[in-house]
């Protein structure tokens, strides 16, 4: 670039300011109480695609003030699902801009006394907009996260609504993740082609549950805890802050309490409290289980469950909302990563939200398959790569104890600019928002793979990491940083440095003498850059079930066997540094991508099949993962680790050879 071109660059950055974001309110999880009542929407809705070219006709045409029915023929889609693969109609997969969805429901007529009643959507991806008999009352841009709105006002009680849903699925260079949408000559015509750096299939469509439910008219709107421990591990502490929503609450907040009861998993109350006028207080636990990821503790995944009960000063309850609670500290340092004082080496995965048919959209039988194969397989960790996951996944690995790091939908992330500041710092705020009070969550990623060269990236990246320390101080920031060190100017923000990085496949392909030292030498590279912890984010090889090729060869079983077995190499050379914190394989999963000449049906980077079956490696990581929880959590071993072969090494045999021999 020349000195004009910098200049204005430069220019052009020194405008992208850091601007406040809107905070995010309520969103509690929906869950039943004496006070509270949940609902499901779940289930078939009526589904239309709009035109390509005239994507906001169904808004001019009001398609929203009548059944879609009236407008279009329609066809049923599920809910939650993406909709893209439900059909055999590719114009449906490939749709871009907005499609349509309605449904009908009933609300009960008990439903109008005194109470509020909410719609909430655990997502929709991209843009959503929400009508209910007509009327707006709800919009959000991003996917991966939740949105709510009252409707107490909207619904008609005793009677038939409707509920009307558009979904937007375009993804242009100001939204999270980037894309960008052009127009292209096709036979008789044009056509709307959406692209995308990023790999993986844009599916959209209504992604998670919705829900209705109601609160009290004066509700518990908010809740945050943390937790700590002390006495080596004996006590624990549980510190909650409460916000109160509703007509009453502000001129009555003096006098409202909440009063709370902490039970253990046999619903013993450990402790109980009320809390100071700002509505927090402090637990003290006294023979604390800890909350321990699993393989580190022979009971991991410990919970609590919180109960709080908010009441006037006259003793009057007004609302009650019960969440699980782990009990577990995190600290770290330049060397090293610890929860509960103890060093965590992290062993696991980058995932995806993605399978057959249901593409991104939330399948309780796909979520307890894939926690028991990640439990099957010994892995501790997971990174939600490239987007946060449900919310219904995030509990499951609490229960679990199954470390999460917490991604943004903010992938491959370039042309920096003031819209895009402000919408990443947006899709932070809205993770924590939703996620702080998971034990499971370890480390925010604020990034995949960003554009990290040039010089925007510096302040881009500086804003949104100080932007999340401050909203959370308890867990480290991460990004998965693919430029490398030399070039990079986003990792000097960050706590801990994760990078991916693809020897023996993307660089050196075939050349499995060309990765052991590749990954050492880089992992150094960085920590001698930034001294701070080091993990590798991604590594990995497409591998084709059933294709086996001796001597190993690109795509074969043999090849990823090989591969990792020398990526295991090095990551033992570099576990005698403390500072090397965390092996993650990519992927999970096979999974579906955009359609391009290097991806056959998709990634298919899995150790598992897209069907959630293993490939041969899944079972030398197996033995890997476990081998490291014997090493350094003390961990015991499944029984079919190490399959039966002979006994020709066993002591006695031997014993009886040599006497044999004698
Ligand atoms: C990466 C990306 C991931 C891709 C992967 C691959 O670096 O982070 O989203 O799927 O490489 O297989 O190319």
């Amino acid at each position: 670039m020349g000195v004009v071109g910098y200049l204005i660059h430069f220019a052009i950055a020194l405008v992208i300011v850091n601007k406040e974001v809107t905070p995010t309110r309520g969103m509690l999880y929906p869950r039943e109480s004496e006070t509270r009542e949940v609902r499901s929407l779940d289930g078939l809705w009526n589904f239309v695609t709009s035109d390509e070219a005239n994507p906001t006709q169904g808004v001019r045409d009001k398609w929203f003030s009548d059944d879609l029915s009236k407008v279009k023929d329609v066809i049923p889609m599920p809910v939650p699902a993406s909709y893209n693969d439900i059909t055999t109609d590719n114009t449906i997969r490939d749709h871009v801009g907005t499609v349509w969805y309605d449904r009908k429901f009933f609300v009960p007529k008990s439903w109008a006394k005194d109470q509020r009643v909410w719609l909430r959507f655990g997502s929709v991806h991209y843009e959503a907009f929400v009508w209910i008999n007509g009327e707006m009352v709800v919009k959000h841009e991003m996917g991966h996260l939740p949105f709510e709105a009252e409707v107490t006002n909207f619904v008609k009680y005793g009677e038939e609504n409707r509920i009307t849903v558009m979904c937007d699925n375009a993804l242009i260079q100001t939204t999270v993740p980037q894309g960008k949408i052009s127009e292209v000559k096709k036979d008789g015509g044009v056509a709307i082609v959406q692209t995308y750096t990023f790999d993986f299939f844009n599916y959209a469509g209504i992604h998670r549950s919705v829900h209705l439910y109601t609160t009290p008219k004066t509700f518990i709107e908010e809740v945050e805890v943390t937790s700590d421990l002390e006495d080596s591990n004996s006590v624990g502490h549980v510190y909650y802050k409460v916000k109160v929503g509703g007509t009453a609450s502000n001129e009555a907040d003096s006098n409202l309490q909440i009063r709370v009861k902490l039970r253990n998993k046999e619903s013993v109350t450990v402790a109980n409290g009320t809390s100071d006028g700002d509505l927090k207080g402090a637990l003290e636990v006294k023979n604390v289980k800890p909350w321990w990821p699993y393989l580190m503790h022979a009971e991991p995944g410990y919970l609590y469950q919180i109960e709080l009960f908010l009441h006037t000063a006259d003793n009057t309850l007004l609302d009650v909302y019960r969440l699980k609670v782990g009990i577990r500290t995190l600290t770290w340092n330049n060397t090293s990563f610890l929860i509960n004082g103890q060093p965590v080496y992290l062993r696991g995965f980058g995932k995806h939200e993605d399978s057959d048919i249901r593409g991104k959209g939330l399948d309780f039988a796909l979520l307890t398959r894939d926690m028991n194969l990640l439990k099957w397989i010994g892995a501790n960790a997971y990174r939600t790569s490239h987007y946060p996951y449900s919310e219904e996944s995030m509990q499951f690995a609490d229960e679990n104890g199954i470390m999460i790091i917490d991604e943004c939908p903010s992938v491959d992330t370039d042309n920096y600019n003031q819209a895009l500041l402000d919408k990443h710092k947006s899709s932070m705020e809205q993770l924590i928002h939703r996620d702080r009070n998971h034990p499971s969550v370890i480390m925010w990623s604020i990034a995949n793979e960003p554009r990290t060269g040039p010089f925007q990236a510096d302040s881009h990246f500086q804003f949104v990491a100080n932007f999340t320390r401050a909203l959370d101080g308890t867990r480290p920031v991460t990004a998965a940083i693919a430029v490398p060190s030399a070039s990079d100017k986003a990792a000097k923000h960050l706590d801990i440095i994760c990078f991916n990085r693809y020897n023996g496949w993307y660089s050196n392909p075939g050349k499995l003498d060309m990765i052991t030292t590749h990954v050492v030498e880089e992992a150094i590279t960085w920590n001698k850059k930034h001294n701070k912890p080091v993990m590798i984010g991604e590594y990995g090889a497409d591998t084709i079930e059933g294709l086996h090729l001796l001597p190993a060869y690109i795509w074969s079983e043999e090849y990823q066997n090989e591969l990792f077995s020398k990526h295991f190499k090095a990551f033992d050379i570099l576990r005698k540094k403390e500072w090397f914190i965390g092996e993650f394989v990519w992927n999970f999963a096979d999974f579906k991508t955009a359609q391009s000449i290097t991806r056959v049906g998709g990634n298919k980077k899995g150790v598992f099949t897209r069907n959630r079956q293993p490939k041969a490696t899944a079972h030398l990581l197996r033995k890997r993962y476990f081998a490291l929880g014997r090493e350094l959590d003390r961990c015991d071993l499944p029984e079919d680790l190490f399959l039966y072969i002979t006994d020709a090494t066993s002591t006695e045999s031997r014993g009886k050879r040599e006497t044999a021999d004698l």
